[in-house]
């Protein structure tokens, strides 16, 4: 039978290259994002490969995350594999020097926003005796680097998270895993920097930093395991990362 997904964060990013390669991969999609122009175009592109369904919410409006997870048509109903996908960084400055503003970003994203995802969902998985819920951590939920702070900490969560849900969860039949990516070209470092191209594009200089697509190949690999095998924790990095503050630049970039 056809699985179904829903991918949070589905518009941009490691999110919207999940949508690509599970739809070849004949999986029904429910994409989810906050812009709804991207959301349309992407039902429209994928919609030629396999079903799919948009759901526009921000994962912090916990009102609005239960009200449209509940309101999904009958044949979206039975999610098979929730990627909890959608998360930021905002800022990079010494935790002296937080803006509050992003602390609560940071938090209410890539924290409450895959708990609320999650609590929607898990009950209607706990029914249906199967599941695969996938968390995108991140290298930084493993290992904490100078002005990360709060961006770390949110990771560290998913980290914990990602653990625990797995172990609450563990008679129920659904399977829980983490795949978390280190350094990958996206929007991230423009988001990070409140779109500071410059700023954001030297991140990615001097190296070949990860793409999306790896990333989406990867979750693709994770989705279609046999169910008994289940992918708990992988991390991915570019080969010229080695950890968190290690990293391989060519001297001149
Ligand atoms: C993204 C990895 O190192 O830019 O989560 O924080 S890093």
């Amino acid at each position: 039978m056809t699985k179904i997904a829903l991918i949070t964060g589905a518009t941009s990013g490691i999110g919207k290259a999940t949508a690509f390669a599970l739809a070849k991969n004949n999986i029904s999609l429910i994409l989810c994002g906050r812009n709804t122009e991207v959301l349309k175009e992407l039902e429209i592109e994928l919609s030629k490969q396999v079903a799919v369904t948009t759901l526009n919410f921000d994962v912090r409006d916990k009102t609005e995350v239960f009200k449209k997870i509940e309101g999904l048509p009958e044949t979206f109903k039975n999610i098979d594999v929730l990627v909890n996908n959608a998360g930021n960084a905002h800022g990079l400055d010494p935790i002296q020097d937080g803006n509050l503003e992003d602390w609560d970003s940071m938090i209410d994203i890539n924290v409450k926003g895959l708990l609320y995802v999650s609590k929607a969902i898990i009950p209607g998985m706990i029914e249906r005796k199967s599941g695969h819920i996938i968390n995108i951590g991140s290298t930084a939920g493993k290992e904490v680097y100078p002005n990360g702070n709060v961006y770390c900490a949110s990771k560290f969560a998913v980290d914990a998270l990602n653990q625990g849900m797995r172990m609450d969860l563990n008679k129920t039949g659904i399977k829980v895993g983490a795949v978390n990516p280190g350094l990958t070209q996206t929007a991230f470092s423009k988001v990070r920097f409140k779109g500071n191209e410059e700023k954001a594009e030297k991140v990615y200089q001097g190296f070949e930093a990860l793409q999306p697509e790896d990333i989406a190949d990867i979750i693709s690999f994770v989705v279609s395991r046999p169910y008994h095998v289940n992918i708990a924790d992988l991390t991915v990095m570019p080969s010229a990362q080695a950890s968190s503050t290690i990293l391989n630049k060519n001297k001149d970039s």
